[in-house]
């Protein structure tokens, strides 16, 4: 029958989040509309991602970030975007983007419950080659009380009620996770303009022989993170060496090691001693899916990277992550150095 052929009651994005709502007697509904506005952010970055090439969308805006990073014409146009949705959807109240040096406060929205961090285009340097990128997300609940200031994000990952990211590759992948719950995976059907539930509840394998750094620093790596990858390029008799996989997004990377396990590392080092990554809108959120999908994410020092506080908005710090009998494999050799 041709019922059989075409699934008819299929779980869209918006579908899921109602029924999330549903099983919370307590919900208002706000961070139902919060996520609706975060998905419309990705679908519109994923739709002048696509079309990039076309419009005149490559190469650099002429500008550089509170960083000093030259800013792409996508990466002004991501921000922009995003920053439009969060503050249209009357949710936020304190946003932080890795493209805005201060945090951005919606005072026109003084009860919105939510403060959002985010990278808009992560692993832009990828942009003009084609190559995958994406969004990273952290959403937090505002104390009661709280005066709505960037102070208000200087919390551990811990603290997070969801987190996630969108991949821009050969689809547009969302993956969402929200505490204590599990990670689930979203296709962008273009046809549709919707998420469809395409991986729901992912687990990332136990240990997979995949390494993901860029080994141009290993110069500069600290003793032990030499160590780690050593033993992994150069096993001890009989063992086979690790594969090396690295495409330079961090979403992208990230959503590799999520489906075939593994372990994505951008150590601290001797040039960069806080590491590259951010805390707010690059690690915790990744730390936190990593996590729900039963992996494990620690810092440059080994701690757990959800417990990492940050004393500013936009600081860094190194990671491992990813299955969690590899991450456990540099715990065990950072702790036979101390
Ligand atoms: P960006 O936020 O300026 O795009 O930088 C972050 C990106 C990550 O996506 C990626 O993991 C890392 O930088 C790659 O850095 P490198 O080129 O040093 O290997
Ligand atoms: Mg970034």
């Amino acid at each position: 029958p041709v019922s059989a052929e075409v699934n008819t009651d299929i779980v869209t994005l918006t579908r899921f989040l109602t029924e999330e709502q549903a099983k919370h007697a307590e919900a208002t509904g706000d961070f139902t509309l919060l996520c609706h506005a975060l998905q419309f952010s990705f679908k519109s970055i994923a739709y002048y991602i696509r079309r990039a090439t076309l419009i005149n969308l490559t190469g650099l805006a002429g500008s550089s970030n509170t960083t000093g990073d030259d800013q792409k014409k996508l990466d002004v146009i991501g921000n922009d975007v995003f920053i439009n949705a969060m503050r249209s959807s009357g949710k936020v109240r304190v946003l932080v983007s890795e493209e805005e040096e201060e945090a951005i406060i919606f005072s026109e929205h003084p009860n919105a419950r939510y403060a959002v961090a985010c990278d808009p285009i992560d692993g832009s340097s990828n942009l003009d080659a084609g190559v995958s990128v994406g969004t990273i997300f952290g959403i937090y609940k505002l104390a009661v009380g709280a005066r709505g200031t960037d102070k208000d994000l200087l919390l551990p990952g811990t603290e997070l009620v969801a987190a996630g990211f969108t991949m821009y590759g050969a689809s547009a992948q969302l993956v969402l996770t929200m505490k204590g719950g599990a990670v689930n995976g979203f296709t962008l059907d273009n046809a549709l303009g919707e998420f469809i539930l395409t991986h729901p509840n992912l687990r990332i394998p136990k240990k997979r022989a995949i390494y993901s750094v860029n080994e141009g620093n290993s110069l500069y790596w600290e003793d032990p993170v030499k160590e780690y990858f050593n033993s992994l390029k150069y096993p001890t008799e009989g063992g086979k060496p690790y594969s090396a996989r690295y495409i330079g997004s961090m979403v992208a990377d990230a959503y590799r090691t999520l489906l075939y396990g593994g372990i994505f590392a951008y150590p601290s080092d001797k040039k960069s001693p806080k590491g590259k990554l951010r805390i707010l809108y690059e690690c915790a959120p990744m730390a936190m899916v990593m996590e729900n999908a039963g992996g494990q994410a620690v810092t440059g020092n080994m701690s757990r990277m959800l417990e990492a506080v940050p004393e500013h908005i936009h600081d860094r710090s190194g990671i491992f992550m990813g299955s969690y009998g590899e991450v456990q494999k540099v715990i065990d050799i950072f702790e036979a150095h101390t």
